[in-house]
């Protein structure tokens, strides 16, 4: 027997109508932000989606229960919980089977969000190629996702923890389009820059929707990355982040953290370097991200297959 999420009833309402939905992830509530920054946060990020016309649609599982849409109850609990387990792709039988509370990441979120018949999704940034991949082989089964699951992903691009040149060589190799949401550079999450470019800039949300149409007609599955830039005023000074990320990374290396804690242990100690100031950043460009994933829904109606 097939395994069918759980649908909130409005979004259930919303996708049957064909209107906008736009898909958010967990594992920024549960291990990207702490708490009760986490909650408030993804609380404004689903009254940011309604702003600009969509349905938001924050994805988890639930004593193994799929669910698509959380309530404002739900999202407190992920927030507040501290064994809520990251799920990733590997991870999704397991907890599903045990009847775990499981955060989704984003490779997760993706996985969810097209069995729902979402195409569109905000999060902050993607997993990558982390540095020194070419020894740890520590590569997000986020860029894997991207390749085949028809989901759009708004993200501010990729953090400096991470290769970014490497993360984009990969993404190329799985086929994924990087497109500049109002940008020709890739931006590295609390910079609106990376010293990278993208694969094509964009000028609107109506010329993203094209893109993404006219992919999936082609039959070309997979996802695609709109790469966002945050907002001007709270991008951070490029040699602080550098310098914050260059002691977490170091600090992850002295206390041997690997695996799926590398990036939830990098997070943390980079806001604790910066005074919280990463935290502000954080908050703002997924605001940001919100937004535009719900102009990009709204520009892209729905998708007959
Ligand atoms: N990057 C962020 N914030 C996050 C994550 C990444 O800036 O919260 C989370 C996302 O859920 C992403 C996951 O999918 O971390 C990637 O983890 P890993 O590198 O273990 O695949
Ligand atoms: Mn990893």
């Amino acid at each position: 027997m097939k395994l069918i999420p759980e649908i909130h009833p409005e979004v259930a309402e919303a996708l049957a109508l064909g209107l906008p939905v736009v898909a958010l992830e967990s594992t920024i509530i549960s291990h990207g932000m702490p708490y009760p920054q986490n909650v408030q946060t993804a609380l404004e990020v689903e009254e940011q989606v309604r702003e600009a016309g969509a349905v938001p649609a924050t994805i988890g599982i639930m004593k193994g229960k799929l669910k698509i849409g959380l309530t404002p109850e739900e999202i407190e609990e992920f927030g507040k919980s501290e064994d809520t387990v990251k799920v990733s792709r590997r991870d999704l039988a397991t907890v599903v089977a045990r009847k775990m509370n499981g955060a989704t990441t984003v490779a997760t979120t993706m996985i969810l969000a097209e069995m729902a018949g979402i195409r569109v999704f905000a999060t902050g940034g993607i997993g990558g190629v982390h540095r020194g991949a070419s020894e740890s082989f520590d590569i997000s089964a986020d860029l894997q996702e991207l390749g085949k699951t028809n989901v759009a992903v708004v993200c501010a691009g990729v953090k400096s923890i991470l290769d970014i040149g490497l993360t984009l060589e990969y993404l190329e190799t799985m086929g994924v389009p990087v497109l500049g949401y109002k940008t020709e550079d890739f931006p590295a999450f609390y910079t609106r820059t990376s010293g990278y470019r993208v694969d094509a800039a964009t000028n609107s949300a109506e010329e993203v929707a094209e893109i993404l149409r006219t992919k999936w007609s082609l039959g070309l599955d997979g996802g695609v990355v709109i790469a966002n830039p945050i907002p001007e005023a709270f991008a951070m000074d490029e040699d602080l982040i550098n310098e914050a990320i260059d002691t977490a990374l170091e600090e992850a290396a002295a206390l041997h953290i690997r695996g799926k804690e590398s990036t939830p242990f990098l997070l943390a100690k980079v806001k604790a370097l910066t005074d919280g100031q990463s935290l502000e950043s954080n908050i703002a460009l997924v605001l940001n991200n919100a937004r535009v994933a719900a102009e990009i829904a709204v520009a892209l109606g729905p998708i007959n297959e």
